[in-house]
């Protein structure tokens, strides 16, 4: 059998679907990656740029060449300017998953948009009244298209100061006006930052970090909070709902949908259809037992916080998940979507199907949604999903799934502590929650596939320490087994003794990537219970396992936010010492937090428990 599976993943379900595609001779993600390596070492110190066509030109790290490319950029200017395009990069894709909510919703508000409602409408009269629209009186759909106007207001050049700020501290609102960081536009940001890149403006490798966490806080205050604001106004605020996790939701029996990308405007709409009962009854008669719709990625993440769908996997699983053979249709519609997978699928039986206007993939159909004919698209497609289950070949479903608990929204766990973060603070002050920390982000082929996670996650509660994740960590950590209640004997005596009284996980799953918002939002409550910033809390973030550009939105958001964050892999910023020791050290007398990076999550969870009790030592919680 394989040799390298093991080296690859840790996972049980992962290792034995490597071995299948190995005798399958399907290509992997791994396979590609030692294809790549030694991978570029220019590119790896962030000292390679082609920015303009006067290059690409290279900064030698030993000195022995060119110290400048051909407009006189040097080492700093270079790397600042590459990491600040990442940014805007994250940025722009959270933001733009955004805008497409809001115009759902402002379809919505005009009925165009059949099979779409109001699904929280107390969240859309909240959320409304914090921009000021008034909502006495008014219909729903009459405050959706006031709401859909105003946030679209966030995205241009019209306002000193996104709308949701509001929600932070006073005292980071402040120091973000201070350092000249609060941000405007979340579209302006992002076009900002590829002005200020391009060859000949900004040439202050400082000046451009700091605008770097402007856009980021444009992503992370503006168009991610948008996306996950409108999804709950449009499909719920989740709720702790059980579910279940890995390749073993897949059912040899049923027809089995799987949905992967970000977008909750295509899955949700694939949901109802799964749940007609005429299209279930089709089924039937085709000889399946039913139709099982399961999720890969953040769209499943979305789908299994609101509805307790199940999830198949995690970014290094997609092309396994297609190996199944076990697949009849996988529908995608933007981000993290390898474009290998049509290929994969050409070896099985599986329906390829993109869905978005902007993300096209070679080998798959493209059949595009919008919210006038979602309704029915999703319908006409799950029908011939239904279809296809007779063209199966031999299926390879080589595990259980596990069970897993999901849904924990902000007003979910503040639901579950009785309405205020009391409980929750007093155990913290206490002492028996040391302090929380997010584990987020992707898997990577640099680091064995979940090992990052599930290492840190169980070193972090073993030491009383509260997790809150999201995104594929999440999807890691749930296969692991550590959202049952039943996972506070993993954790310490403290955090053990909480959950149990609580009934809750010591690890609880806060959604997708955009939802990494609602971790922010978590803080700030927190912290404005105690009276203080976010920066003097004793939390944490990390990305264990990190690859996407939106992860290093993420990360800088988080940093600029006040929280300490501890990256796996590191960003491509080596060949410069002074854009890394602004970012692990400098930024701390700026924002209040920095950046570590340790590859080794044993390591990276000491870092963590470090911060943490220094921070509790200096809000004096356990003198
Ligand atoms: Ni948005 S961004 S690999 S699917 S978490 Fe997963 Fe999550 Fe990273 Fe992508
Ligand atoms: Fe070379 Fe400067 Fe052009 Fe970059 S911007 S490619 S360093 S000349």
């Amino acid at each position: 059998m394989l040799k390298d599976a093991e080296k690859r993943t840790v996972t049980e379900d992962g290792r034995l679907m490597l071995e299948k595609a190995e005798k399958d001779r399907i290509e992997t993600v791994w396979d590609r990656y030692a294809a790549q390596t030694p991978q570029c070492g220019y590119c790896e110190m962030g000292l390679s740029c082609r920015i303009c066509n006067m290059g690409p030109c290279r900064i030698d790290p030993f000195g022995e060449g060119p110290r400048q490319g051909v407009c006189g950029a040097d080492a700093d200017i270079i790397v600042a300017r590459n990491l600040g395009r990442m940014v805007a990069a994250g940025a722009a894709a959270h933001s733009d998953h955004g805008r497409d909510l809001v115009e759902v919703l402002a379809a919505v508000a005009e009925g165009k948009a059949p099979g779409y409602g109001i699904a929280d409408p107390d969240k859309l009269k909240r959320v409304a009244a914090e921009y000021g629209i008034e909502t006495e009186g008014k219909p729903p759909h009459a405050v959706a298209g006031a709401l859909a106007d105003a946030m679209m207001g966030d995205f241009g050049s019209r306002r000193k100061e996104l709308s949701m700020v509001r929600r932070a501290p006073a005292k980071r609102r402040e120091l973000w006006r201070k350092t000249g960081i609060m941000p405007r536009g979340i579209d302006r940001e992002t076009s900002e930052m590829m002005h200020r890149t391009h060859m000949g403006v900004d040439n202050g490798w400082q000046s451009l970090l700091l605008h770097a966490l402007r856009n980021a806080l444009s992503d992370g205050w503006g168009g991610s909070m948008i996306a996950t604001e409108v999804s709950d106004i449009l499909f719920g605020t989740p709720k702790p709902s059980a579910n279940t996790v890995n390749v073993g939701v897949l059912k040899a029996d049923q027809v089995n949908i799987i949905v992967h990308g970000h977008n909750p405007v295509v899955s949700e709409m694939l949901l109802q259809a799964c749940q007609s009962p005429d299209i279930i009854d089709l089924a039937k008669a085709k000889g399946a037992a039913g139709i099982n719709l399961a999720g890969l990625c953040c769209t499943g993440n979305e789908l299994l916080m609101r509805h307790g769908i199940p999830m198949a996997g995690n970014h290094l699983m997609t092309e396994l998940v297609i190996a199944t053979g076990a697949v009849d249709m996988m529908l995608v519609d933007y981000q993290c979507i390898m474009p290998s997978l049509g290929k994969t699928a050409s070896c099985y039986h599986t329906l390829m199907i993109s869905t978005s206007d902007k993300a096209r993939f070679p080998g798959m159909t493209h059949r595009e949604f919008h919210p006038e004919n979602a309704r029915d698209l999703a319908r006409d497609l799950v029908k011939e999903a239904v279809e296809n289950f007779g063209r199966r070949g031999r299926v390879y479903i080589p595990v259980e799934p596990v069970p897993s608990l999901g849904g924990f929204s902000v007003e979910a766990i503040l639901g579950a502590l009785g309405g205020t973060p009391d409980p929750l603070l007093d155990a913290v002050k206490d002492g028996r929650i040391r302090g929380a920390a997010g584990v987020v982000g992707c898997n990577n082929p640099k680091i064995k596939h979940d090992y990052g996670h599930i290492t840190l996650t169980r070193q972090l509660i073993e030491n009383d320490i509260l997790v809150l994740d999201t995104g594929c960590a999440a999807i890691a950590n749930a296969k692991a087994g550590f959202k049952v209640a039943e996972a506070a004997e993993y954790a310490g005596p403290g955090l053990k003794a909480v959950c149990s009284a609580l009934g809750i996980p010591p690890v609880l799953h806060m959604g997708s990537c955009v939802d990494n918002v609602r971790i922010l939002l978590l803080a700030s409550a927190l912290a404005d219970s105690l009276g203080c910033d976010i920066s003097d809390l004793p939390v944490a973030g990390s990305a264990p396992e990190w690859y996407s550009e939106k992860a290093v939105s993420i990360g800088a958001y988080f940093v600029a936010s006040g929280v300490y964050t501890v990256l796996g892999p590191m960003p491509p910023i080596t060949g410069s010492m002074n854009v890394v020791k602004l970012l692990t050290e400098g930024l701390n007398d700026v924002v209040g937090a920095g950046f570590a990076v340790e590859p080794d999550p044993e390591k990276a969870g000491i870092l963590i428990r470090r911060h943490i009790e220094s921070k509790r030592k200096q809000l004096g919680l356990d003198a």
